[in-house]
Parts: C-alpha cells; sequence; structure tokens
C-alpha cells in the first residue's frame, strides 16, 4: 500500500539548488545537450532547387539558374519565427541534389552560379545572430550532383565543405547529418571524421544523425516520440547502435539503417546519453509546393505536436519551408501564430505556484527537490482548482531516472487516478479531461537512481487547443 504523509517531513529527503554527489553509473548529458533540450522548438528551413521544381528529392542534374527567390528577406524569417518562439533555426545549406546555398569554392554546383547570387547561409546566419537566435546547419551526405561521390575521394570533399561551414558563418550550435542515402551502396561515409572535425572547429554544437553522436533521430517524421521515451541509447564504439542489442546479428547499424522502433522509445539499459529529436513539416513535403497548401498543420494541430514530442522528453524540430519568393508562407504563420499563443496561453499560470516549493516551479533544471520511489507527494491547493493539464521535469544534468508512476487527485471522500505514467526526462505533460479539487498526489512507483524532480506544473488549457 502506498504512504500518504506530510510532504515536509516525509517526502522530501531534502531541497537541492546545486549538484548531488556524483552518482558514478548513471549516464548523464553534456552541457550542450541540455542546453540543446531545453531550446524545446527549433525550426528547419527546407529550400532549394526543390521549392522551385516542385520536387522533394532533385537527381542533381538541376540548372542552378532556376534558383531564383524574388522576395528572400533573412531578417523577416528570422524575425516571424523568434516570434513564434523558436530558439534555433537550420537551413538545408545542402540537400541531396548537392546545390548548394552558400558561396562554396567546392563546387560551382552553388548559389553563386545563380541568378539570386546571394549568400543564403551568410544572410540566415547573420539574421540569427541579429535576433539572439542560434543557428545550425543540415549538410547532406548524400550528394547527387558531385562526381567523387562513390568514391573515398568524396569524403575529403564533403569534409571541406563542413571546413567551410564550420568556419565561415559564425557559431554553428547544430549540424544536421541525415540518414537519407538512396541506393549507392558503395559510398562509405567516414562518419567518425566528420564527427571529429565537428568537434574541432564547432567544439559546442551538436550533431544530430539516426545515431547521434549528441542528438538522435525519433525514428518517425510524424512528430510522434514514443509514449515511453529514455534519452540513452546503445552504440558500439564507432557510434552505430549495436547489432546484439537490436538482435541484428551481423548488420550493422549506422545512421540510414537503424531501428526505428528502438529510436523512438530509446533504451533503459543505453550507455549513451543520446535524447530523440522529433523532426516533422509543417505540411506534407519537406519542400514547399503550392499544390500542397491544404496540407498546412493548424496551430492546434501542432500543439498536438508539441504535446507528442516536447512533453515525452524530446525536442519538437518544426520543418516551415519558404515558398518560391523566399518567404514563409502566410498560411504557415498563421499557424505558428497560433501555435505559441495557445502555448504561451495554456502554459501562463503554474496553479502550483505557492503551493510546493519554489524550487519546483522556478523553471530552473538544475533547482530540484529529491523524492523517494513509492512515496506519495502530496499537494494541497488549500481550496478547489481546475485544470487539465500536468507538468513535470526531472533534473536531466543529472541523468534520468523515473520509470513509471501515477497521479492522482482527491474527490472529497477518495483518491481518485488522474493518470498514470511512464518515462519523465526532461518533461513529461500529461492530458485529461478537467478535474476540479483541492488535493493532488504524485507517487513515483519505479526508478532507476535518485529522483530529482526539478519543475512540476497543473495548468487549464486555453479554449483554443
Ligand atoms: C530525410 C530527407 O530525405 C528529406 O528530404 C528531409 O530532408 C528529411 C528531414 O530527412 O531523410
Amino acid at each position: 500500500m502506498k504512504k500518504s504523509v506530510t510532504v515536509l517531513i516525509f517526502f522530501l529527503l531534502s531541497v537541492h539548488s546545486s549538484l548531488l554527489t556524483a552518482q558514478s553509473s548513471i549516464v548523464k548529458p553534456t552541457l550542450q545537450q541540455v542546453a540543446w533540450q531545453e531550446r524545446e522548438t527549433s525550426a528547419f528551413l527546407h529550400f532549394t532547387v526543390n521549392t522551385f521544381t516542385d520536387k522533394e528529392w532533385g537527381d542533381g542534374t538541376e540548372s542552378e539558374k532556376i534558383f531564383n527567390p524574388t522576395d528572400f528577406n533573412a531578417t523577416k524569417i528570422v524575425q516571424t519565427l523568434k516570434k513564434t518562439g523558436f530558439k534555433l533555426v537550420i537551413i538545408t545549406a545542402k540537400h541531396h541534389d548537392g546545390f548548394c546555398l552558400w558561396h562554396t569554392k567546392m563546387t560551382e554546383h552553388s548559389v553563386k552560379n545563380s541568378p539570386f547570387k546571394r549568400d543564403v547561409v551568410k544572410e540566415l546566419s547573420e539574421a540569427c545572430k541579429k535576433e539572439g537566435l542560434k543557428f545550425g546547419v543540415y549538410l547532406s551526405p548524400w550528394d547527387r550532383h558531385e562526381k567523387t561521390y562513390g568514391t573515398d575521394k568524396y569524403n575529403s570533399f564533403y569534409k571541406a565543405q563542413l571546413t567551410e561551414l564550420l568556419t565561415n558563418y559564425g557559431e554553428i550550435s547544430e549540424v544536421w547529418f541525415d540518414g537519407a542515402k538512396g541506393d549507392n551502396t558503395k559510398m562509405e561515409y567516414d562518419f567518425k571524421g566528420f564527427w571529429n572535425l565537428v568537434r574541432k572547429l564547432q567544439p559546442k554544437a551538436v550533431m544530430f544523425s539516426d545515431v547521434g553522436p549528441d542528438v538522435r533521430w525519433v525514428g518517425n517524421e510524424s512528430g510522434n516520440a514514443g509514449e515511453t521515451c529514455w534519452s540513452t541509447i546503445n552504440i558500439s564504439k564507432d557510434n552505430t547502435i549495436k547489432a546484439s542489442d537490436l538482435a541484428l546479428k551481423g548488420k550493422a547499424i549506422a545512421p540510414g539503417i537503424a531501428d526505428e522502433k528502438y529510436l523512438n522509445t530509446g533504451d533503459i539499459n543505453g550507455s549513451r546519453w543520446i535524447p530523440a529529436e522529433t523532426d516533422v513539416s509543417i505540411r506534407k513535403g519537406w519542400f514547399y509546393h503550392a499544390s500542397e497548401n491544404a496540407t498546412v498543420k493548424s496551430g492546434k494541430e501542432l500543439v498536438d505536436l508539441y504535446y507528442k514530442s516536447v512533453g515525452r522528453n524530446s525536442l519538437l524540430l518544426l520543418n516551415i519551408p519558404p515558398n518560391r519568393k523566399g518567404q514563409l508562407d502566410e498560411q504557415d504563420v498563421s499557424s505558428l501564430t497560433d501555435f505559441r499563443s495557445i502555448l504561451d496561453e495554456t502554459f501562463k499560470k503554474n496553479l502550483l505556484e505557492g503551493v510546493v516549493f519554489n524550487s519546483l516551479t522556478d523553471k530552473k533544471i538544475g533547482t530540484y527537490v529529491e523524492l523517494n520511489t513509492g512515496a506519495s507527494f502530496e499537494m494541497d491547493f488549500k481550496k478547489d482548482v481546475a485544470f487539465d493539464r500536468f507538468m513535470m521535469q526531472e533534473n536531466i544534468s543529472e541523468g534520468q531516472s523515473i520509470e513509471n508512476g501515477e497521479l492522482e487527485y482527491w474527490d472529497g471522500k477518495a483518491w481518485q487516478t488522474l493518470q498514470d505514467f511512464t518515462t519523465v526526462g526532461y518533461k513529461r505533460l500529461m492530458r485529461f479531461k478537467a478535474v476540479t479539487t483541492s488535493k493532488i498526489r504524485l507517487t513515483i512507483l519505479k526508478a532507476k537512481s535518485k529522483i530529482l524532480l526539478s519543475d512540476i506544473g497543473c495548468y487549464k488549457a486555453s479554449s483554443k487547443e
């Protein structure tokens, strides 16, 4: 039977504002990984020759002449993204077609030879810097234009391109290594070399690929992190997921051929901290196509994806592709505006403020309260309140611990289950039918290590949700 005792005396071993003594076997994130996760929502910009050919994957034969946005304004794009709450912008500096959006010395297949001529990467990086947003680059390893592709020479070519991007455009906070490779099996990417180069040239950047090394793919492009989602996975020394862990004997697991289900939920026994990034497009495709204007997700649909990504210990990387003018389309911007205003309204007032210790409502990961497994943490509002959302965060700078638990409310006579949950990690968001109650209690039933509850909240959702 669960114990239900007074908060101050029994539940809380102590209230901390500094780090605990080290728990050695626990897997922990780097400072960059914590900073990455705290950004919560990042913007993806898919923009290249495909925008003008109406394709999703160019074949590399596109003429540079077709890239000609009539009204590209990096500042305007970045200001819109900033206003709608995005903290980082990633541009497809080069997609699979090989066309480069920067003034590269490595190939003529570049914006420098288009009628547009301007360096898109430069303008966006400068706009981000001016507006205080972080900046990242997507550089597709798969290159359908470059002649050396398929030989080892291509690895040197790719590293030279990476070097240009990492040395000429200020601070790069995220580098995106896409897993798509087509059917050219001859090409063996030197991922180890690519990753070492990023560490050397931009040590503060996080690197995304299907399997990390810093951030992993969530395993789908529909915006859903696993209902259970661990920030840890197992990968072998060469940064591939261990075949044995996936029962795929003999088959190497590398970017492009990783197990989607495994990536979606992570691994409670994983030895490496590589949290899941949820990439999804606001439209059907990754690139702008006028014919897909009817597929733009509404603000409400985007909010749902926020709950299914950020609310499940992931990060939402939302793609908003510029149109042929080089602008974010009006309809997309209107959805983004609705998305952010709904979230702002829902999470404006935390009903637990003043009810629990300040360290639990101060929105700081590093200040937390330690709970005991199996003991119920009771919270007394001292009056009736109505809410339909619950939020919990672990102090992930010390690792991820909570395996499962239960949230209950007092109906005046007895405790009733509001919702059960599994992993928490950076953030767990719960949605349920509104309840009116004077007390709730939280019980962590199973945990891997110490339970360091960082923040907690009860909210009443916006009527627009
Ligand atoms: C995939 C690519 O093939 C898509 O075009 C898009 O860039 C998406 C984010 O990743 O692997």
